[in-house]
């Protein structure tokens, strides 16, 4: 065991934990609890696990362990504890706060071998699953039983739903289902020392004790392994309408989307917008050459969507809701989908975003929420503050400022493009952003978490008692500090 000792690490500082390096024994017993190809070690293969969606993180894993069971799970969790070898949980590794990826050596444990639909109750729409099925296969399974899952994001084709667990993903949904706090029913969840937690429970009411599952959702493999979840999933809906709308300015955006609460209240199922800068980074990186839905750029964008039973109903709804917006003069102009492809195409524009702007350089991205009435005031003070500070434009530092997220959550993904990652460039836009965010009552990670972007940062949305009592949880669960250390809470 090492000694605990201070470390400098690019820009921040880290207490590195006393865990411990790997020996050729460690290998041994891997061995002999895992197949072998459960076990990577070439220097290539590990590539992919060691560095993040961003590209921004990146560690020198030496291992990387893909357990098949629950039991191989706790047999590996064991081990490392007893050994103080420290462990990064990975999912699909579409993370966006580095919390994926080691930092330095960690053994990697990744879910992927672990993806088998355990049960689904076809009366009450629960669904048993292994955490490294990939959210898109869980959704397109429930599909053929009419069901849907109750979350959905741009990343569904690689993240995992027990990484999607892990960080309380928010996505595309969440205005019409609600959390995963609301939406989990149970989970099976392997402790450091290897205690395996079986709470795959598909009940929706259980008042007996605390509600321990909720302590693992949204704690970013920080205090164990999600192996198994249980989750309630709606009736898929049998109408589904999508439009997408050009805007003036944001108090319209705001207007429109209070005006979608009342006319079409009961059928809305999501409510995104993004602005002009984004709608740009799309057409150069990935519509180029594509139709472009809405003949001329606007300022701001919205893409509503309805989901019913009734088709007739829905479409008098939206069209009248839409026809209103315009005699209004509260949208300039708007398209509604005549078909399936032209839905998912509506979609792809919104889900795009992220790859576009990771297209235009280095991004730093700032997953916010606060009231929706200041929601793109960021965005304007932030453009406001590189424009004075003479850091925004062709041959500066940073090259665009875009905005976009879920009003109807009130999060706004604030993304700011720059030609490299650099001090100069992290030191004018933070801490300004987080106390810009305190300000104005909101969280520093709305939905992505906080992984080693944010964990110190912490303190603007969490009050000293509230962080020390997560750090005595940690201790308790994770007394060694083998799971995924550096993350989630504040280095002091
Ligand atoms: P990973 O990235 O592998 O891991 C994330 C964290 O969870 C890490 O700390 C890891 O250690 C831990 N972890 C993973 N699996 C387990 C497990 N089984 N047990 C314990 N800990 C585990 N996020 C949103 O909230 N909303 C969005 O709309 C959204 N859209 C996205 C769009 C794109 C294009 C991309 C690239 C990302 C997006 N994200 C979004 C972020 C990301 O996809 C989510 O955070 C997702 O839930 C991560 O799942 P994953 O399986 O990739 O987890
Ligand atoms: C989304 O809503 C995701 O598209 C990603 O949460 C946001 O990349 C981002 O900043
Ligand atoms: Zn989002």
């Amino acid at each position: 065991m090492e000694a605990e000792q201070n470390r400098h690490f690019g820009d921040a500082r880290f207490v590195l934990n006393p865990c411990s390096h790997l020996s050729p024994d460690d290998i041994a017993y891997f061995r002999s609890v895992l197949s072998p190809s459960s076990i990577v070690q070439d220097a290539d293969d590990l590539e992919t696990f060691n560095n993040d969606w961003l590209q921004k993180h990146r560690g020198q894993s030496k291992l990387v362990l893909k357990p098949s069971s629950t039991e191989e799970v706790s047999k590996t969790l064991k081990y490392c504890n007893d050994n103080m070898l420290a462990v990064v949980p990975q999912g699909g590794n579409t993370g966006l706060v580095g919390g994926s990826v080691p930092v330095f050596d960690e053994i990697v444990v990744s879910m992927s071998n672990m993806h088998s639909i355990r049960s689904f109750d076809p009366v009450s729409g629960a669904l048993v699953c292994d955490a490294g099925c990939i959210l898109e296969v869980l959704d397109k399974y429930l599909e053929q039983q009419g069901y849907i899952m109750p979350l959905d994001l741009g990343a569904k084709g690689s993240c995992h739903i027990g990484g999607n667990v892990s960080t309380n993903a928010g996505g595309l949904r969440l205005l019409r289902y609600g959390s995963l706090h609301g939406t989990v029913l149970g989970l099976e969840v392997v402790l450091p020392d290897g205690t395996i937690l079986d709470n795959l429970s598909t009940l929706r009411k259980d008042n007996t004790g605390y509600d321990l599952k909720q302590l693992f959702i949204g704690s970013e493999g920080t205090l164990g392994i999600v192996t198994g979840v249980s989750i309630l999933s709606p009736k898929r809906s049998r109408a589904v309408n999508v439009a997408l709308v050009g805007l003036n300015s944001f108090d319209n955006v705001q207007a429109a989307f209070k005006r979608s609460k009342d006319e079409l209240s009961e059928v809305l199922s999501a409510f995104e917008f993004w602005d002009k800068a984004a709608i740009q980074l799309v057409k150069d990186h990935l519509l180029a050459g594509a139709n472009d839905p809405l003949e001329s750029l606007h300022p701001f964008y919205v893409l509503i969507e309805t989901s019913g039973s009734n088709k007739d109903h829905d479409d008098a709804k939206l069209t009248q809701y839409l026809e209103g917006l315009m005699n209004d003069d509260i949208v300039q102009d708007g398209v509604i989908a005549q078909d399936t492809t032209q839905i998912q195409n509506l979609w792809a524009i919104r889900e795009g975003i992220p790859e576009a702007c990771s297209k235009a350089g280095a991004v730093y991205k700032y997953d916010i929420s606060m009231p929706v009435p200041v929601l793109y005031q960021a965005v304007e003070d932030m453009k406001n503050r590189l424009i004075q500070k003479n850091a925004i434009g062709e041959s500066k530092l940073f090259t665009s400022v875009i905005g976009y997220g879920h009003v109807g959550d009130g999060n706004l993904h604030l993304n700011v493009a720059a030609h490299e990652y650099s001090k100069e460039a992290t030191d004018l836009i933070e801490p300004y952003i987080f106390e810009w965010t305190a300000k104005h009552a909101g969280s520093v990670s709305a939905e992505h978490g906080l992984g080693i972007s944010k964990n110190n940062h912490l303190h603007y949305s969490k009050s000293p008692s509230m962080i020390q009592l997560m750090k005595r949880f940690k201790q308790l669960i994770d007394p060694n500090e083998i799971m995924n250390p550096y993350k989630y809470l504040p280095d002091q």
